[in-house]
């Protein structure tokens, strides 16, 4: 095994391309060692990440508390099932609704995991609760959602690409467009919708930011029809957008709220569903699980990395830096080139939008010149570059980065 370390990028390209299933199209970078904002390759090559793994990193690579939380507690007990107690879970379980206002928690470990754990919760309380018929529950999503690669998840996709060929697809969504209220109150006149589930920012779709007062009047238009609004936060939240939440712009606490990717700071898979009584408490033993769900290192490593957000100030740091970006790109790209057609975004989530087909390379050439000049980032939909780095990265060295953007874009000026 210790020879593999010493395997250059290009070898190391070649054992992924040989040897695994080729289900994604990797910028041409191998990494093998991060710290806070930077990472560096085989080579050693350091560069700063502006992706973060898609925003599980928030809190930066290898946090040091974090990952003293993670090996201290693998020194103790890893893992028992849940069908013991184990003396981490509890507490953990405390902290979490504590830290963001419910009354329950639910542990899984991935994204989809949570967000499919969120499914299941609103069609149980649906039944249970709301007293929807059997079998008949409905739930709405918006277009261009995006919440995992399981079954029920990509029925909710309107991404090709996503769900072609793994039909038969799950019943009982509705599927309307973002961003718009009406086509969500006529939905919620149908007595069979249990609720509506959404992004508060769409991350995958292209960091596409709805309307000021959407979420609000969309949680409102809910509440009115007695339906639950679901937010799925796994990537808008943990200070990501400049607030814990996103929904927190708003003002407004879902009923449902999903959580993934840095709640462990990236270090771990956790996820978790946190919602009220009446609404968890649907779930009796036997109903739901997981293996790994709520185990030791993952309470562990999530309280930590929680406390570290507060600790650091990261929704502050994200809220501040977020709009310096937003400001240079605008006056430095958007206003002087005729190649980036905006910048948006809300905090450290942001993206800048390139005049070039959605099948142009433009954006891909760009992030490869990105990278040569020691920067990652990766275009999503062909034309649009994410730009979310940690959010532990300092004002003089996001200044920097936006060095590096700019003469890299303005290059591709013609
Ligand atoms: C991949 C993009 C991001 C998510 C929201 C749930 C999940 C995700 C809002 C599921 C996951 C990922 C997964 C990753 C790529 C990625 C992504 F490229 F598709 F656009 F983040 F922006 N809800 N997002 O964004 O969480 O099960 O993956 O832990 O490679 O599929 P997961």
């Amino acid at each position: 095994m210790l020879q593999e370390t010493a395997l250059s990028s290009q070898n190391l390209m070649q054992l992924e391309d040989r040897y695994g299933a080729h289900n994604y199209h990797p910028l041409p970078v191998v990494l093998s060692r991060g710290q806070g904002v930077h990472v560096w390759d085989a080579e050693g090559k350091k560069y700063y990440d502006f992706l973060s793994a898609y925003s599980a990193v928030n809190q930066g690579h290898c946090h040091p508390r974090i990952i003293r939380a993670l090996t201290e507690q693998a020194h103790r007990l890893t893992l028992t099932s849940r069908a013991f107690y184990n003396d981490m879970l509890g507490p953990f379980e405390k902290f979490i609704t504590q830290y963001f206002g419910y009354d329950r928690a639910l542990p899984m470990n991935t994204g989809v995991e949570a967000c499919e754990t969120a499914v299941k919760l609103c069609r149980k309380w649906a039944y249970e609760v709301k007293g929807i018929p059997a079998n008949q529950a409905k739930i709405i999503f918006v277009a261009g959602n995006f919440w995992g690669r399981s079954l029920a998840a990509i029925s909710a996709s309107t991404d090709n690409n996503t769900t072609r060929n793994f039909g038969p697809y799950m019943p009982g969504y509705i599927i309307i467009p973002y961003n718009d209220l009406s086509a969500l109150e006529s939905a919620l006149k149908d007595p069979h919708v249990a609720g509506f589930m959404v992004e508060p920012i769409q991350g995958e779709a292209g960091v596409f930011v709805p309307d000021d007062g959407y979420l609000r009047k969309a949680f409102e238009l809910c509440r009115q029809h007695n339906a639950l609004f679901i937010a799925d936060e796994v990537q808008t939240g943990i200070a990501r957008t400049g607030k814990l939440l996103a929904c927190e712009h708003e003002g407004i606490l879902p009923d449902i709220l999903v959580l993934g990717k840095a709640i462990s700071g990236g270090v771990f898979p956790v996820s978790a569903v946190l919602a009220r009584d009446e609404i968890m408490l649907t779930l009796k033993p036997g109903q739901h699980g997981s293996t790994f769900g709520g185990n030791p290192l993952a309470c562990a490593v999530a309280m930590e990395a929680l406390q570290v957000v507060r600790d650091e100030n990261l929704a502050e740091n994200a809220d501040k830096l977020g709009k310096i970006f937003r400001k240079r790109m605008q006056q430095n790209l958007v206003e002087k080139s005729t190649l980036v057609e905006l910048v948006r975004g809300k905090g450290l989530l942001n993206a800048i939008v390139i005049d070039d087909d959605p099948e142009g390379d433009t954006a891909w050439n760009i992030c490869l010149k990105l990278a040569e000049n020691g920067l990652l980032a990766k275009p999503t939909h062909g034309n649009i570059i994410r730009f979310a780095p940690p959010l532990v990265m300092t004002e003089a060295q996001l200044n920097e980065c936006c060095d590096i953007i700019e003469e890299a874009v303005l290059e591709f000026e013609s």
